[in-house]
């Protein structure tokens, strides 16, 4: 392969730079591509590019054939799906099937396990077909991101799904039995064993009816424990358990780590118990539900929790173990602490040591101190909210409060002992220096603000470069704004999220945005970045005839030769092999009336060899990876001439991988 020297690319660099600077560069009218020419610093200048275009440029152009730093993992919002972008490129490589039909990856379209995943998250038998998806969560090893799940919840629908990373396919989904809508999922604790889904809008737990007029009695907010087997790659329904929590609205929760491990903290509001009803001369929600300085910081000692669900101390609410509120209490798993105002984030620090919250309508971060949290849990003598459960005293927990600006959210932090607020009001990051044991690792005073970078409008999450682990990398983050507005083209009324990339590699007020991404799926509301190395998915998969939802050889895998048509009365089993550039057999012949069960098996193991299968009137659409083998079943309720072709353009004769099927009258 040719390289150019190092020597020879800094030189480039700085010419560009040297050039750019001495202002060589003019606005005016952009000059056709074509016209550019070769010279850098004349194509700079051309296209009317600052010397800091040029340099955020250079930060992120990947070169054709060289693969990005970081992975990022980010939920697709109102897709229902899971995006994965390569950085700092911020290219998009897969948009993965999860709650949400997905025909190039033939998830949904007939494929009999697939199906199958998708029909786990029926809700009352009825089918939903795209999800809300809010925080993915990528599984940890000893509070390090380990590269090989991802979960995400479906905030619509109360739903959680798995994702194994080894083939980057969703092999799980749960609908939750007590919950209609959730919010606070989800979070991982340090070495996955639990998967945190918490709640949101309270309602009555399992689904039932009870007027508003009984909110306070018979609404009830939650949090799920979800026991996670990774052996199997699947949450463990039966050892998995909920809290009950009083009806206000749970939100945003993180798991505890290091010091704080075995705790997990879920921030609140509507402690109000507001109902609405603007209609009927109540105060409306939003209204409603920020009357009060402060809401409830839930603190739940998990590892304590986990012990009382395993003694059998629960209710079942459809057949699901919850632990009762009185239990709670009882058992000492749950506290709360003040938190201001209208609280949206909470968000542990690397060490497990501080928890950051903000409020939406408080200009301030608060910083809790765990072990001012424990040292007031052993002090005892609380007051309680309506519900019994005990208070912990603001005053007493909180180490300091910071004015960054308004509308504050959420929280990341990097390896320079700086912290970075969300502001979704100043549509801005901003950067603050922490304290204690992260003092030393930056130039500024402890638990100052240090600088501002303005975003690209109305920043909701951010993400930051393995930022949710125990050991954060910097370099990279990224701010995912709700609002576009001017920042692309035109698309219609409907416009793009915005995701920006910014560099907050170096110290100081150093913060660049390098780089805007559309995202013209849905919104998302958080992501999650992985060192790309990480990872280690499947090329092709491991053996021909690979099950990926039993993660073995399926008993109906076909070799080649072996292919064939059974009949058995009036079901029909084919038995088919995909390999370029043909499907073996090319015709199936059967009746109409017949129960048809049709196995494929792609036998390719040559990396990238994907065969689709599209097989018009019946609605089948499968990709077949190189080694997997798929079913589907459907009855031939239609006779006529179906050609069934494959979908992928595999070789120079993929028009000619083709087959009938005919269906006699
Ligand atoms: Cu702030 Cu669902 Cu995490 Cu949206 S949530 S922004
Ligand atoms: Cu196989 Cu195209």
């Amino acid at each position: 392969m040719k390289k150019i020297s190092t020597t020879k690319i800094s030189l480039f660099v700085i010419l560009i730079l040297a050039l750019v600077a001495l202002g060589a560069c003019g606005g005016g009218a952009p000059t056709p591509s074509s016209d550019l020419g070769e010279d850098a610093s004349a194509i700079a200048d051309a296209r009317g590019l600052t010397p800091d275009d040029v340099t955020a440029a250079l930060k992120t152009y990947i070169p054709t054939g060289q693969h990005d730093e970081y992975i990022m993992f980010s939920s697709g919002g109102h897709s229902g799906q899971l995006a994965v972008i390569g950085m700092p490129s911020m290219r998009l490589l897969k948009l993965v099937g999860v709650f949400t039909p997905e025909p190039w990856q033939g998830w949904g379209y007939g494929a009999s396990e697939i199906m199958e995943v998708l029909d786990a998250g029926n809700v009352n038998g009825k089918q939903v077909r795209w999800g809300d998806t809010h925080h993915p969560a990528l599984s940890e090893t000893a509070g390090d991101y380990d590269g090989q799940f991802v979960f995400i919840n479906d905030k619509a629908n109360a739903r959680v799904a798995v994702i194994d990373l080894h083939d980057f396919e969703t092999k799980q989904i749960l609908k939750n039995p007590i919950a209609v809508n959730d919010h606070g999922g989800t979070m991982v604790t340090p070495n996955t064993d639990w998967v945190i889904e918490g709640g949101q809008y309270a309602a009555p737990l399992g689904w039932e009816y009870a007027s508003l007029d009984d909110y306070a009695d018979k609404y009830r907010g939650m949090v799920t424990f979800w026991k996670f087997d990774r052996e199997q790659g699947r949450l463990n329904y039966e050892q998995s358990f909920a809290m009950e929590l009083p009806p206000y609205w749970q939100d945003l929760c993180d798991a505890g780590k290091l010091v704080s491990e075995g705790w997990v903290f879920c921030n609140s509001f509507n402690t109000e118990m507001a109902t609405g009803g603007v209609e009927k001369g109540n105060q409306a929600f939003e209204a409603g539900v920020s009357q009060r300085d402060m809401d409830y910081l839930h603190i739940i000692n998990l590892d304590k929790a986990v012990e009382v669900a395993a003694s059998g101390n629960t209710i079942e609410v459809n057949g699901f173990k919850v632990i009762t509120i009185e239990t709670s209490i009882a058992e000492g798993l749950l506290y709360f602490a003040p938190e201001p105002k209208s609280p949206h984030g909470v968000d542990v620090a690397p060490k497990g040591d501080y928890l950051v919250i903000s409020g939406k309508l408080d200009p301030h971060v608060t910083v809790y101190s765990f072990e001012k949290i424990q040292a007031a849990i052993s002090k005892g003598g609380f007051e309680t909210d309506d519900y019994g459960i005990p208070i912990l005293g603001f005053d007493d927990i909180v180490e300091v409060q910071i004015e960054i600006g308004l509308g504050p959210l959420h929280t990341q932090f990097d390896d320079k002992g700086y912290a970075y607020t969300s502001l979704f009001l100043d549509s801005a990051v901003a950067r603050w220096s922490m304290g204690g044991a992260y003092a030393d690792l930056n130039p500024e005073p402890d638990w100052t603000p240090v600088s501002k970078v303005p975003v690209h409008y109305n920043v909701g999450h951010i993400a930051a470069a393995e930022g949710d682990t125990v050991s954060p990398d910097g370099k990279y983050l990224v701010s995912l704004n709700k609002w576009a507005v001017d920042r692309f083209q035109n698309v219609g009324p409907l416009l793009p999220q915005n995701f920006q990339l910014v560099d907050i590699g170096a110290t100081g007020d150093t913060l660049k945005v390098l780089y805007d991404m559309p995202i013209g799926f849905g919104e998302p509301h958080y992501a999650q970045i992985i060192k790309a190395d990480k990872l280690q998915p499947w090329e092709i998969y491991p053996e021909v005839g690979w099950n990926p939802h039993t993660n073995s050889v399926d008993e109906f895998a076909v070799a080649q030769g072996e292919e064939k048509i059974v009949r058995d009365g009036n079901n029909v089993e084919v038995f088919m092999t995909a390999v370029r550039s043909h499907f073996t057999p090319e015709h199936v012949e059967i009746q109409k009336g017949d129960h048809v069960v049709w196995h494929i098996t792609n036998v390719e193991r040559t990396y990238d060899a994907t065969h689709g299968f599209a097989l018009p009137g019946y609605n089948i659409n499968l990709s077949i990876e190189p080694g997997e083998s798929i079913t589907f079943e459907f009855d031939a309720d239609q006779d006529g001439v179906f050609s069934y072709y494959c979908s992928e353009f595999c070789s120079a004769l993929h028009l000619e991988m083709v087959g009938y099927l005919l269906i006699a009258p």
